[in-house]
């Protein structure tokens, strides 16, 4: 895609859009950047690229796409923002910054979205690639932006991107060589404005994929049905709950393997050390893309047996007087409470809250009441959220996570767990989930 001399607006200032502005520069292209707040507040990464003779700051309103040749929109810029808006009616192309980078990425992009495990599917992946003996970046949603790839991955190079359906917004050519999709719970409805919506953006990772490319998903998910029957890509299904021909699935306590006419490799699952049926998904998922991408069986499982998991992932935070404490503050959905929750054969008091992304909470009074002696909701959603789980399991209302973690270690007993699953965003009180989970951590430290 030739950038020279295109007037490209780029649509907030944070990671994405520093990374994809300083790209359009590079290629010759001028480029206007707005935020919604003032540009001495955008922060020192944003200096060096402040004072280039290419960029200039531009007004946060539609008034800015006067000329404009593109837009590019950071994924955490809503599809209902004025800029946007004015920029579809006006027929000003529209491109997110994976697109982008798609466009000039030359080593084969993997693709991993869901809702959940996103990040630990994506990482192991990387692993796997990399003890097979391939070089390998890894980026995306997870952390650094994909475009930030597109000058340094070579052809034999492999690119393993977390994405999320924010990128996916603004997609056009985007094709991945292998896609993978692991689940799809709600999510991020205020974002979407709906489930279906959300759904429909999530399945656009394999819009443009052609039969020589691979589509991994996950047979046991509701969302994903039907979803198949348009896909062009050669499609590997994984399953805990049923056997497949061919694919993925559980028997003899082992991952059993199957692509194509291949004979059946088996992966036995004392293997994984990960918490949770969900953790055993992450590792189907990630070990046929490893399958797909040529790496061999014996890295795999070696990868697998060293992988500890991430930080703020169902994360042993400390034991104190025979409690113990747990960090998901990853967990920002309620999918991905039931998954926390499913993991312990302990009494739970859950903490559960933040910023709340219009979740519906009623999906939790089952688990809740199977799971946890008592749920302490912290944070602006707190109200919104109790007429939700119901009265199964008691609640009470604490103001901020830290006297939501303090009140939970004064009323638990030897044996019970303190498990921080938010299932919200943490944007009320924190800058994000780490700074989040690493305070809660600080908290249990101190008792
Ligand atoms: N901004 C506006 N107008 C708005 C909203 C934001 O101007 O309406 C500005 C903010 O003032 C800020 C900038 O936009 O200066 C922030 O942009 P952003 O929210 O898109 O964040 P980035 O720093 O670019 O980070 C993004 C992803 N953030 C989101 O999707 C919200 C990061 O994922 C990702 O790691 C990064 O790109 C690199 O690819 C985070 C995330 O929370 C971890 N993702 C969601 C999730 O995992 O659930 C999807």
């Amino acid at each position: 895609m030739d950038l020279k001399g295109k007037k490209s607006i780029v649509i907030g200032m944070g990671k994405t859009g520093i990374a994809a502005a300083a790209f359009l520069g590079a290629q010759g292209a001028s480029v206007v950047a707005v935020d919604e707040k003032p540009a001495a507040e955008w922060g020192e990464t944003c200096n060096r690229i402040l004072a280039s003779p290419w960029l200039s700051v531009g007004p946060y309103d539609p008034s800015v796409l006067a000329g404009a040749d593109l837009v590019v929109p950071s994924p955490g810029i809503s599809p209902r923002n004025a800029i946007l808006v004015a920029a579809q009616t006006a027929r000003i192309p529209i491109l997110s910054e994976i697109e982008l980078a798609y466009r000039h990425l030359r080593a084969p992009l993997i693709a991993v979205t869901g809702t959940n495990g996103k990040t630990t599917t994506t990482t192991l992946l990387g692993e796997m690639l990399s003890a097979a003996g391939k070089k390998v970046f890894v980026g995306g949603n997870i952390g650094n932006p994909l475009i930030d790839y597109a000058n340094t991955a070579q052809t034999d190079d492999f690119v393993v991107a977390e994405i999320s359906s924010f990128q996916l917004q603004w997609i056009e050519t985007f094709r991945p060589r292998v896609a993978l999709l692991l689940n799809i719970t709600c999510d991020h409805i205020d974002y979407h404005g709906s489930f279906d919506e959300y759904r429909r953006i999530k399945a656009r990772v394999f819009e443009n994929q052609q039969s020589a490319d691979w589509a991994i998903v996950n047979a046991d998910d509701e969302a994903q049905k039907g979803l198949d029957e348009a896909l062009s890509a050669r499609i590997v299904r994984f399953s805990t709950r049923r056997k497949q021909t061919e694919g993925l699935w559980l028997e003899d306590d082992a991952i059993c393997c199957r692509m194509q006419n291949d004979a059946p490799e088996r992966y036995p699952l004392g293997l994984i050390r990960l918490p949770g049926r969900h953790n055993v998904e992450n590792v189907m998922a990630a070990l046929a893309a490893a399958r797909c991408c040529g790496a061999d069986p014996e890295s795999i499982a070696k990868t697998v047996s060293r992988f500890r998991g991430l930080p703020h992932r169902i994360e042993f935070a400390g034991e104190k007087n025979a409690v113990r404490f747990y960090d998901d503050s990853k967990g920002t959905n309620v999918d991905a409470v039931v998954r926390a929750l499913e993991t312990f054969d302990r009494p739970v008091i859950l903490l559960l809250g933040g910023r709340d992304k219009d979740s519906d909470f009623t999906a939790l009074t089952g688990i809740l009441e199977k799971k946890a002696k008592q749920v302490i909701l912290f944070g602006e959603a707190r109200d919104r959220i109790e007429p939700q789980i119901g009265r199964g399991v008691p609640s009470v209302k604490e103001s901020t996570l830290e006297n939501a973690t303090r009140r939970a270690y004064r009323d638990a007993r030897p044996g019970d767990v303190v498990l921080l699953s938010p299932g919200c965003a943490s944007f009320d009180e924190f800058a994000n989930y780490k700074e989040r989970g690493n305070f809660f951590k600080d908290v249990v430290r101190s008792f």
